[in-house]
């Protein structure tokens, strides 16, 4: 009977309208709004499936992040927050692609191979949005599958993507890690500040007030309960923050805008050394930046994020007296100043991984704490569970002098500070705030850390990118021959050069990463390559 159920909706609600293939790629499936409604369906299918498999709660967010208004997406969460497991992504991939009749086949074909026996079981899934206009009518798509399947849909409406990724941890943890709603999320976000924080809201040169730029988003609908909760001890300026459908979405602001144009958003006041903030359309992204006396733009991005957390951690840590390892997890994107600072000045060790969430989450948990950043600002702090026990044994303990204590309270508040579950905005604006804070920095002092390299990112249009395949989390190609000896030989003329090009996973384009001394050498070596790839 169910089955029937799920076909004939399939068939008479949800027809597959597009005749091209999509594929999961590391931001699950993004594309034009109108072309969702039968995706969105079927991942609402495969979520109660994959829920069958976990015998757990999946999360679905529908949500195309920093991309364009009528663009839409969506990705599957797995048990403890992570992205959906790689081997799970072919499944999605052929989920979505199949005919309307042989979606049964695809169906059976995952049962039998995941040895699902419990198809009578009703597993809870969460569903969340982003503020698009399409993303209503795309989240009934979801349920209406999910509850196709004999799923439990609980919709939790508009939610930032890292609440989402929080909610589905809070389930399957038995609320071991916050309660399951909005309310615990602040709750715990704000409880955690404001012990860090103390009753000495300014410290030296930090001042508690930022410029928050909302991206006309939905990280400008929830920072308010935020500014709200934290009033006095930070105090936000919130600006763009457009009414629902006004087209304004990511649109000359956004975490994205900032980072990938370098320049200063639209309707912030630009006042000389004030502290701003970006975050992205779906708020799992964070960016700060300050224009000086001379209205030059200064950028500090995941990069500078990243670095002022392993650095501050490393501190807290010794002062602790705890022997833990911290590492920092960055991809190929990243700085090269920044990997330098880290590894000759901090003394942390670095990795580096492919781009994606995923891989840098994956890496970073081999660490008792792992600091995991993008240069776009993406990233967020993990802890192993033995290291939290140990820093929480620690504190009970009676032989710790007055500032070993004090430091390790410290470190108990700041990882409830932290969304561990992924990436998120808000979260990692309170641990940024609370780091500058302790330091007494203001901008320019964190900024003086260490200086960037001239760096460019270009979009090159091929034909076919998969032709180009990579290796060495993806900094040397492999394919086609005899490229990666070009572009050494290009990039050994110039000093301090580098640079790598790689086929995107969100976009039919080939990047081009281009590193020099000089702005000058950086874009010129940026158009010699592009030019060989071409
Ligand atoms: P692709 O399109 O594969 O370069 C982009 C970002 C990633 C990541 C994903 C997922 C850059 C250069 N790439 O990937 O960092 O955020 O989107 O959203 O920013
Ligand atoms: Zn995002």
């Amino acid at each position: 009977n169910r089955c029937r159920t799920v076909y004939a909706f399939a068939r008479e609600m949800y027809p597959k309208t597009v005749k091209g293939d999509i594929a999961y790629g590391t931001a699950g499936f993004r594309t034009r709004a109108i072309d969702l409604d039968y995706v969105m369906y079927r991942m609402g299918l495969l979520a109660v499936l994959r829920a069958r498999v976990k015998r757990a709660v999946i999360g679905v967010m529908i949500t195309a992040s920093h991309n364009p208004e009528p663009d839409n997406g969506v990705k599957l969460v797995d048990p403890m927050g992570e992205m959906l497991e790689q081997s799970w992504e072919k499944w999605a991939t052929k989920i979505a692609n199949v005919t309307d009749d042989k979606l049964e086949h695809v169906i059976n074909d995952i049962i039998k191979e995941c040895g699902i026996e419990n198809m009578n079981d009703r597993p809870e899934i969460v569903v969340g949005k982003d503020t698009r206009p399409s993303s209503p009518s795309l989240a009934k798509a979801v349920i209406d599958g999910v509850l196709a399947m004999g799923g439990k849909p609980i919709d939790y409406g508009i939610v930032t993507t890292p609440q989402l990724h929080y909610f589905v941890v809070c389930k399957n943890t038995h609320r071991a890690y916050g309660e399951p709603t909005e309310e615990g999320y602040y709750r715990k976000l704000i409880t955690a500040f404001k012990k860090v924080r103390g009753n000495e809201f300014n410290n030296g040169n930090y001042t508690n007030s930022i410029m928050y730029d909302g991206a006309n988003g939905v990280g400008a609908k929830k920072v308010k309960y935020l500014k709200e909760g934290l009033a006095g001890s930070l105090n936000i300026a919130m600006y763009n923050d457009e009414i629902i459908g006004s087209g304004k979405l990511n649109y000359l602001c956004g975490a994205d805008f900032v980072k990938s144009q370098q320049k200063f958003p639209t309707g912030l006041p630009q006042t000389p050394n004030l502290r701003c903030c970006s975050v992205d359309g779906d708020a799992d992204r964070l960016v700060y930046y300050y224009l000086d006396e001379n209205k030059k733009f200064h950028l500090m991005d995941g990069d500078k994020i990243a670095t002022l957390i392993a650095g501050y951690l490393k501190e807290i840590l010794e002062k602790t007296g705890l022997k833990l390892n911290l590492g920092l997890v960055q991809t190929a994107y990243a700085n090269g100043a920044s990997t330098d600072y880290i590894t000759k000045e901090l003394k942390v060790p670095v990795a580096c991984v492919a781009t994606g969430v995923k891989h840098l989450h994956h890496k970073a948990v081999e660490y008792d704490i792992g600091v995991y950043f993008e240069a776009n600002g993406h990233g967020t702090v993990v802890f192993k569970q033995s290291a939290k026990d140990k820093i929480k044994n620690t504190y009970q303990t009676n032989n710790l002098s007055p500032e070993q204590k004090d430091a390790t309270l410290r470190l108990i508040n700041i990882i409830d500070i932290i969304n561990e579950t992924v990436g998120d905005a808000i979260s990692d604006m309170l641990l940024v705030e609370t780091i500058l804070h302790d330091k007494g920095w203001d901008i320019r002092q964190w900024e003086a850390a260490y200086t960037d390299l001239p760096n460019k990112l270009l979009k090159v249009t091929v034909q076919d990118r998969t032709v180009v395949t990579t290796t060495d989390a993806e900094r040397k190609c492999v394919t086609p021959k005899g490229l990666q000896e070009e572009i050494d030989r290009i990039v050994s003329k110039y000093p301090k050069g580098r640079c790598f090009v790689r086929p995107s996973g969100t976009e039919d384009v080939l990047r081009v990463y281009t590193e020099a001394a000089t702005k000058e050498e950086c874009d010129k070596l940026g158009i010699e390559v592009a030019k060989v790839v071409y």
